[in-house]
């Protein structure tokens, strides 16, 4: 029979590669789209017909309940969030309630109207901030850095907390940074990608960055939500942590990007105070032994092929990819 899913957060880099990849499994796919001014479509255009969207957002219960009793769906993917940590400084109540009590009310709206649909929350590696150990685990203790993380910390734990007061099945995946050319430009990634090929095609001039010392553990889009689905695979709802298990610093990162177009990176990257955050996380890297083991889950893009990709794709979408490629 076939499955349904009800995705929020469809509009976004992680919800796009999650639709696609539960259209290719022959899943009736239901996005959460909120009402914007103009329709925010980019990354799901090539898929659009193929699923129904629901109005709704996660400020209002009521608009989730009505969504989940007309989906009934099979399991619910909780993607929807107020995901910019540096927004988070800049409005840290919407933060707070988008991406924190937001989580709740996907909760409750499933408990209500389909108490026996798998839940998945998309928790994040920013719980883990400043970090006690290394590499992170599903054990390690959370000390959020930002309103964001802080925020994800509350989801994570109703999560849980639904899981052991109302037997839902309902899971948490941990999730490290991953990116795609469908990441949003703010992002660092994203933001040296776009800059490196505007650069090369004579499109800007420098990229004022923040800590370039920053180290992450990066990983590709397409293969996180992989994991997704396979944690509600399961027979018994748990967390886990989903990473690459290798860490790069953000200057590794321009390093590439910009090499990757023959330039060098030191002549076009300032460092400007105003993209450096109030309080940093400065490492993550992840321990995804449980994932692998117990979810079978692998990951196939490695760091330096997601950045070359990027750029790739940022040097298509700005139209002159194809002559600076092949030359
Ligand atoms: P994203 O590209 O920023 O997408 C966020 C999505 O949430 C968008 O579809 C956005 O809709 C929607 N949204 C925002 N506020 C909403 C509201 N009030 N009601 C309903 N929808 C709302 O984020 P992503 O990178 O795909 O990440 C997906 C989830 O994983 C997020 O929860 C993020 O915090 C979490 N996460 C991401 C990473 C990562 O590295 N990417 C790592 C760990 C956890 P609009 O298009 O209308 O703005
Ligand atoms: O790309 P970022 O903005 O991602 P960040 O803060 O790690 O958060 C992302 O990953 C989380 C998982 O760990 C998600 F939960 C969250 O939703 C989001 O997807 O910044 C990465 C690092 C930071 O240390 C930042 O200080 O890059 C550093 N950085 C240095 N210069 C910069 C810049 N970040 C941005 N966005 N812009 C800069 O100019």
């Amino acid at each position: 029979m076939t499955k349904s899913a009800l995705i929020t957060g469809i509009t976004g880099q992680d919800g796009s590669y999650l639709a696609e990849l539960l259209l290719s499994k022959d899943y009736k796919v239901y996005g959460l789209r909120r009402r914007t001014s103009v329709p925010i479509l980019e990354n799901i255009e090539h898929i659009k017909d193929e699923i129904e969207f629901l109005d709704g957002d996660l400020l209002d219960a009521g608009s989730l309940i009505n969504a989940v009793r007309i989906s009934k769906p099979d399991e619910v993917y909780n993607l929807a969030a107020q995901s910019f940590v540096g927004t988070s400084w800049d409005q840290p109540v919407t933060t707070g309630m988008v991406t924190g009590i937001g989580t709740t009310n996907m909760l409750e709206a499933v408990r209500m109207a389909k108490p026996d649909a798998k839940f998945y929350q998309a928790s994040s590696s920013e719980m883990f901030g400043k970090v006690v150990e290394t590499p992170q685990k599903e054990t390690t203790p959370f000390y959020p850095r930002s309103p964001y993380g802080v925020a994800k910390v509350y989801g994570h734990w109703i999560t849980v907390n639904y899981r052991e007061s109302f037997d839902m099945f309902a899971c948490s995946g941990i999730l490290f940074n991953h990116e795609s050319p469908r990441r949003g430009v703010e992002f660092v990634t994203r933001k040296v990608t776009d800059a490196a090929a505007r650069i090369k095609l004579g499109l800007q001039k420098e990229l004022r960055m923040g800590n370039l010392d920053a180290k992450r553990d990066w990983g590709f889009a397409g293969d996180y939500v992989k994991a997704m689905h396979l944690m509600l695979q399961q027979d018994t709802p748990d967390d886990y942590v989903i990473s690459t298990g290798e860490m790069h610093t953000v200057e590794e990162l321009v390093e590439i990007a910009f090499g990757h177009v023959g330039l060098k990176w030191r002549d076009y990257v300032v460092v400007d105070p105003k993209f450096v955050r109030p309080a940093e996380v400065d490492l993550l890297l992840g321990d995804c032994t449980k994932a692998k083991t117990k979810l079978g889950w692998e990951l196939e893009v490695g760091f330096e092929q997601l950045v070359t990709m990027m750029v790739e794709s940022d040097l298509k979408k700005l139209g002159k990819g194809q002559e600076i490629s092949s030359r």
